[in-house]
């Protein structure tokens, strides 16, 4: 299919001129196109088809060792004032940028095919879905983006000839002279990479890197960076959420967005197979909600994505089992280890592994001292295919949020769960929250980081006007606004040992909430906020010391006040352009704790 979308046949015409590749080629979204991508990929070495017979229609690919993982150092938001993008954002002069990339840009796709990728965020048609146009030289990126989006002629059709649509321009930054072979994984050297978002244009500029959050770009760059400024502007939100459906026994259902920074469980937890029986979880989204205000003065949530790219390490069928069940066919795995049967593996898989191939390409044992894939290798694999799936996971009116749960990982200081005394005193734990490590991004330390509602690395504005806009929903909302709580499966004893089982137990915290929600149970206020009162949170068949879950529940108000500290620096940061209403927060929980 061919569009008569002016707008969009004189950009890539512009993007061709410019990046000069051999041709072009637009995406139908088609299996036949996907299976052509991967032949050519398998013949040209850059992917492994695995065993059919153990892992269907699946593909393994190894990145160059420099391209593993997101890069937040070269990851720009380039608004015309620097004070829109922030303290936490690494700010950029657009006219700047734009000479630099123009200048990498230009020849930079010789010997190589344009690929022009039409996809929808969210279901094509939905109020709250938005249109992206991704221009690549990458076919591992159009084959991701056939997983992770809705590709191809339907949403040239949708789009029309006058439709809008967010340019993403995309190039691994490494063009072919006549007659040059080509690497399995072409990227640019770090100090070439650019992971640029022009907000006032609705505009993604990546060059130099073909991995993740950097390269396919409906995911990070469109879905959270673009989008968060889109939706502050039009009175939305878009969040860095998973989405599930939580029933109870007698069918009730509950919708929960939660918002966990990186190694936290969050793909874990969005496929929970609940322990407490008649509940039962469906999974929405794992990773970003779309919230827009419904008729009815509900928020209403879809998951823009169609697919998980979820972090194998870890992954288990104890750990997820939800997960192994997904990526048993129809995937994509990029730096996992490859097994002597032709299947994949990686640390933590729960599965023996005596001889691999590892994600460097090299032969793998255990007792080679390095490990077979890498912390951050990926699964690419279809939503669809999740057992638990829920049936409105593509509706695209979306799903009623009840309950918004934001958390961290701690090992001290922050009980196992708290409930906001109120949207306000909600906003004020999601401003604040907080996590000590994380693995998905190259270059963060394993201190604590201040990750206000997950969102550090992905709002692409001035984070105090995103605290502003979390207020101004709120007032808006009333009283529809989900009820919010705060959550740490993390903490451990003052001898080490992890205090709560986490996993499919977190089903017990979440049957709380809805209990909460529902007015089924009371709680006891704390002045961290409401916790469950004794003997409401069902711990039936779990064997916990009392004593465990008394420390597990403590509130410290001299180790609570030390956070305060800490966030009241991180406030700081922000001047007077932090809401005023955040401060009261602190100061009125500064109040509680004396
Ligand atoms: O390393 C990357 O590019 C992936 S990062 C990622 C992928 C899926 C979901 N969330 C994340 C994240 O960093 O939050
Ligand atoms: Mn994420």
């Amino acid at each position: 299919m061919s569009t008569k979308n002016k707008k969009l046949l004189a950009w890539v015409a512009e993007v061709e001129a410019m990046c000069q590749p051999d041709r072009v080629e637009w995406a139908d979204g088609t299996k036949a196109e996907y299976d052509r991508l991967m032949q050519l990929m398998v013949d040209g070495g850059a992917a492994t088809r695995l065993n059919d017979e153990l892992r269907p229609n699946s593909y393994l690919f190894r990145s160059d060792p420099s391209d593993v993982a997101r890069v937040e150092n070269r990851t720009y938001i380039a608004s015309r004032k620097q004070e829109d993008a922030g303290p936490t954002n690494n700010w950029i002069d657009p006219v700047e940028l734009k000479k630099t990339m123009t200048e990498l840009y230009t020849g930079c796709m010789k010997g190589r095919t344009m690929y022009v990728i039409p996809f929808s965020m969210g279901p094509i048609g939905s109020p709250i879905s938005k249109v992206g146009i991704e221009i690549t030289d990458s076919p591992y990126v159009v084959v991701n983006m056939h997983i992770m989006t809705r590709v191809g002629d339907k949403v040239l059709k949708h789009l029309g000839e006058q439709g809008e649509f967010i340019p993403c321009l995309h190039s691994v930054g490494a063009p072919l002279a006549e007659g040059q072979a080509d690497v399995p994984w072409p990227c640019a050297p770090i100090e070439q990479k650019y992971i640029a978002h022009f907000p006032e244009e609705n505009l993604i500029w990546s060059y130099g890197s073909g991995y993740g959050g950097n390269a396919l770009l409906g995911k990070k760059c469109l879905a959270l960076r673009i989008a968060s400024n889109m939706a502050r502007r039009e009175g939305w939100m878009a969040e860095h959420m998973l989405i599930l459906r939580f029933t109870s026994p007698e069918g009730r259902r509950f919708h929960i967005a939660g918002a966990f920074p990186s190694a936290c469980g969050k793909t874990n937890l969005a496929m929970l197979l609940p322990t407490i029986p008649g509940w039962k979880c469906e999974t929405i989204g794992d990773d970003i909600a779309w919230m827009k205000i419904g008729p009815d003065g509900r928020l209403y949530a879809i998951n823009p994505e169609a697919g998980f790219f979820g972090v194998a390490p870890g992954t288990s069928m104890s750990s997820n089992p939800m997960a192994m069940r997904t990526l048993e066919k129809n995937s994509i795995f990029t730096n996992c280890a490859l097994t002597d049967e032709g299947d994949v593996w990686w640390e933590g898989i729960e599965r023996p592994c005596d001889h691999a191939i590892d994600w460097k390409g090299n032969s793998w044992t255990p007792v080679s001292g390095a490990v077979a894939a890498h912390p951050n290798a990926r699964f690419t694999t279809p939503a669809a295919q999740c057992p638990v799936i829920c049936d409105a996971w593509d509706n695209p009116a979306g799903v009623p949020i009840d309950i918004f749960i934001f958390g961290g990982r701690r090992t001290r200081t922050v009980p196992l769960v708290t409930q906001a005394f109120d949207f306000d005193h909600g906003v004020f734990m999601g401003a604040m929250a907080a996590s000590e490590t994380t693995a998905a991004a190259l270059d963060v330390g394993q201190t604590l980081r201040r990750d206000p509602f997950a969102m550090l690395p992905f709002c692409g504005y001035n984070m105090a006007d995103y605290w502003t806009h979390w207020f101004a929903m709120g007032n808006r909302l009333g009283e529809h606004a989900p009820a919010v709580f705060y959550v740490n499966w993390f903490r451990t004893s003052r001898d080490g040992r992890w205090l709560w089982p986490g996993f499919r137990e977190n089903s017990r915290v979440l049957k709380w909430m809805c209990q909460r929600v529902a007015g089924e149970v009371g709680a006891r206020e704390t002045p961290i906020g409401n916790m469950p009162v004794d003997g409401d949170l069902d711990l039936s068949g779990l064997d916990i010391d009392p004593q465990d879950m008394a420390e597990l529940m403590e509130v410290d108000s001299a180790a609570f006040h030390a956070d305060l500290d800490d966030a009241e620096a991180f406030l700081a940061k922000f001047g007077d352009r932090g809401p005023a209403r955040l401060r009261e927060q602190l100061e009125a929980l500064k109040r509680r704790l004396a």
